[in-house]
């Protein structure tokens, strides 16, 4: 039997429709702004995240560097949640490539960072310190159980940020997931942000691929970033003709995914040796903690694999499942039993 891969949503493989949709695309050279795909796949990014413009670019890591190059300059600071993927896993790119200085605020739980402690930390103009310019929210928040963040903190968070002179950018690699979980949209769960990148290789199944969206000026200068960053690709259509079947065909089935997220999560809740929080399976992920009196995680993760399923160890006593196209309820049922298998293993 095949492994059920629960590592993360980013092994999806294109369906079918996308590798046709891919064989057929229309290209150009990209740098030229020549390709007629990925015009399209930028103008209805744009259009869904009510944002002006669009960019196509390599990875989410890729999108989310470009930002915050165009927010700060060199010897700015952002203000970011400290389980944030940008300041957790992107190797701390900002800093190498931009010179531009982190300041974490503790995530809460639900993704979100206490506002209060958001204002504690802009600093003041001071010869002294650097200048704040940028706070970034992820959503949905990857290292917070994927959480969704919801549009009402937003709109408080974008207040204190025009009194304080920020800019604010969302990390939406999976913003659709958040949209879906809350039952809104995307745009409005962006409304109040400047800059908000997402990803079409996550839960939505594309090969490759994310878009940067905000204002037009912002775009521009986003354009020239990537191109010094290397990611001013030539006849990319092939990647946005896949990025488009995406939006338009994946998007609407990502509360499957969500539904199938709780029902693991239900079964291995009763599983000895395992425990999950319900409450805080809201997309799809799932954070399992291994009682730590059996074994490290590192140790569960292997025995599971001999099991048939993959999944990541999140820290020593905490693994992350992550469900996805085209994984069903029927394997939820299976994974379920593989984990309390491993647990006994233990
Ligand atoms: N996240 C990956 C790993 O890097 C951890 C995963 O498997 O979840 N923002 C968020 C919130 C992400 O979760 C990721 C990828 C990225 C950005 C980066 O996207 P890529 O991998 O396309 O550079």
């Amino acid at each position: 039997m095949t492994a059920i891969d629960l590592r993360s949503d980013t092994v999806t493989q294109p369906t079918e429709a996308m590798r046709r949709a891919m064989a057929a695309a229309e290209v150009g050279d990209d740098v030229f702004k020549e390709d007629p795909t990925v015009r399209r796949l930028e103008e209805k990014a744009a259009r869904v995240t009510g944002k002006q413009e669009a960019l196509f670019v390599c990875s989410g890591t890729m999108a989310n560097l470009v930002c915050q190059l165009c927010h700060c300059g060199r010897g700015d600071e952002m203000i970011l949640g400290d389980q944030s993927h940008v300041f957790y896993y992107e190797q701390g790119g900002s800093a190498a490539v931009g010179g531009i200085h982190h300041r974490t605020v503790p995530n809460l739980p639900d993704g979100t960072m206490d506002l209060e402690a958001v204002a504690a930390a802009v600093r003041p103009d001071d010869v002294h310190f650097p200048r704040s310019r940028l706070v970034i929210v992820e959503n949905t928040h990857n290292r917070c159980s994927g959480m969704p963040v919801d549009a009402g903190y937003m709109g408080r968070l974008k207040e204190l940020a025009e009194k304080n002179g920020l800019a604010v950018h969302v990390d939406g690699a999976r913003i659709f997931n958040a949209a879906a979980a809350l039952e809104t949209t995307v745009e409005e769960l962006v409304r109040d942000a400047d800059s908000v990148s997402f990803c079409l290789s996550k839960g939505l199944g594309a090969p490759a691929g994310s878009l940067v969206c905000a204002d037009s000026d912002f775009i521009a200068e986003a354009r020239r970033v990537r191109k010094v960053l290397g990611g001013g690709m030539r006849q990319t259509g092939v990647l946005a003709a896949a990025g488009l079947v995406a939006l338009e065909e994946m998007k609407d089935r990502l509360a499957e995914d969500h539904a199938n997220a709780r029902r693991l999560a239900e079964a291995l809740a009763k599983a000895e040796g395992l425990s999950v929080d319900l409450e805080r399976v809201r997309t799809n992920m799932v954070y399992v903690n291994i009682d730590p009196r059996r074994g490290p995680a590192s140790r569960f993760v292997e025995l599971l694999a001999k099991r048939g399923v993959l999944v990541f160890a999140t820290g020593a006593e905490q693994i992350r499942a992550v469900t996805h196209h085209p994984l069903t309820g029927g394997d939820m049922d299976r994974a379920a039993r593989a984990f309390a298998a491993a647990a006994g293993d233990m």
